[in-house]
Parts: structure tokens; C-alpha cells; sequence
């Protein structure tokens, strides 16, 4: 899978993606993450200038439509048909992202993500995304982090990127309930045993047991995802 994202601060995805499984992947060539600077596309090469006033005045600056699509037409957004790659644009006006949305747009061989940044970029850009994202309700400083978390989210249901297809299937909200309880070695620590069952050996039982833990759970902590359910 192919993400290019766009962005006025590159440096920012220096850490999250060279680290652990992202890392990993794009090593073994299963993800291509490439950060584009959105002032390689500048109208004016020399100061790089993206970003201006709002028209009707008020805080803040917007970015400029133009290197939006000079860079949106440079990485193949602008033909039409079979091949065309995916246009998300992160903003709070978007649809709230959620674990059905990331394995819809897992589906898309090649996504280019939109980071605004200041106030957002001009309106007139829209035109070319497909669909505005958000992470949640609440007000970031700009669009990097939501890429991040976007990016993330979805490169783990790619094939091969998390390594045993096992804990995809078996994780938070794939099964439209959130995970059972885990431990790990020892047994008992500080006085605290780990539940018997777990140490039995019999899979029917540790199974029936976490997916009665699993919906307890769920009831207990979200019971909103229940009555989606
Ligand atoms: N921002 N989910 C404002 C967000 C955000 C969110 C990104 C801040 C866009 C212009 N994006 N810029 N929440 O708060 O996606």
C-alpha cells in the first residue's frame, strides 16, 4: 500500500514511522510512506511561501490552493478512472475515523493524505479530496498527528504488517467487542493469581472464557458499543 502525505512539517513523522512495525514494513516493502513537503510546490520557489491572510480578515493564515494542487497533480490525483489515488483530507469537519473506516480506505492501494495546518487550506482545493477525515472531537494544531493516527491504523490491516493475521483478527472492535483481559509470566505476582483457566490447557475453556470477558468488558466500560452492536 501507497501513502504520499502532505505536509508543512515533514520532520514531525521522522520517529512514528521508522520505529516498530511501520518501520518494519516499509523495509520489507509492504508499505511505501512518502512525506512530501508541500513547499516543494510553491508559487514562489525562493521564499516558499504556502500559506497567506484569510480573505474577510480574522487570526490565523490559511494555506494556499494552488500548492495543494500542483502537488495533488504531481502525485497522479488529477486523472480520472482506475488507478486514481485516494484523496483524504484530516480536519475536524470530517467523518469521525473508526475501525470500519480504516478497513474501507485498507482497501485503497494508494492514499494521499492532506495535512492542514493554521487555520485549514483554501476551500477551493475540495473539489479534489474524496473524503475528510477526523480523529475526534477535539482541536489539534494540525492535520500531522491525524495522519499519523490514520496511517497507523490502517498499514496494520495490511497483509503481512503485523505478523501473526491472528491479532488482527482477534483485536478491539474487529469482533465489535473490546479485547479480553491478558497476562503474562508469573503466575501469581504480588499475591495476585492469574485466572485458572488460562493455565489449564483446555482451549474450549480459555476461548469461552474470553469471550465472556470480552463482553463483560464491554459492558462494563462501553456499553455504547453494545447497543451499536
Ligand atoms: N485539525 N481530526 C485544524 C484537527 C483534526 C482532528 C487538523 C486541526 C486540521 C487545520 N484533524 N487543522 N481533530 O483538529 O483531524
Amino acid at each position: 500500500m501507497v501513502f504520499d502525505v502532505l505536509t508543512l512539517f515533514p520532520r514531525m513523522f521522522d520517529g512514528p514511522f521508522s520505529e516498530s512495525l511501520l518501520g518494519r514494513s516499509q523495509k520489507a516493502k509492504r508499505l511505501d510512506i512518502r512525506i512530501h513537503n508541500l513547499r516543494d510546490w510553491a508559487d514562489d520557489v525562493r521564499h516558499q511561501k504556502v500559506d497567506d491572510r484569510p480573505y474577510g480578515g480574522g487570526a490565523g493564515m490559511v494555506i494556499q490552493a494552488e500548492p495543494v494542487y500542483r502537488a495533488l497533480k504531481d502525485l497522479g490525483a488529477l486523472k480520472k478512472g482506475k488507478g486514481r489515488p485516494w484523496v483524504v483530507y484530516l480536519s475536524p469537519q470530517g467523518r469521525t475515523l473508526t475501525q470500519g473506516l480504516c478497513e474501507k480506505i485498507s482497501q485503497r492501494k494508494h492514499v494521499i493524505l492532506i495535512c492542514g495546518h493554521y487555520e485549514g487550506i483554501d476551500e477551493r482545493v475540495m473539489s479534489w479530496v474524496d473524503e475528510e477525515v477526523s480523529i475526534g472531537d477535539y482541536v489539534l494544531t494540525g492535520g500531522e498527528i491525524p495522519a499519523m493516527v490514520l496511517v497507523d491504523a490502517v498499514s496494520r490491516l495490511v497483509p503481512g504488517v503485523v505478523g501473526d493475521p491472528e491479532s488482527v483478527i482477534n483485536e478491539s472492535f474487529s469482533s465489535g467487542l473490546l479485547d479480553h483481559a491478558h497476562y503474562t509470566r508469573p503466575a501469581v505476582w504480588k499475591g495476585l493469581k492469574v485466572p485458572a483457566v488460562l493455565l489449564s490447557g483446555d482451549h474450549k475453556g480459555i476461548a469461552g472464557w474470553r469471550k465472556a470477558e470480552a463482553l463483560k468488558r464491554t459492558k462494563l466500560k462501553r456499553p455504547d458499543i453494545l447497543k451499536k452492536r
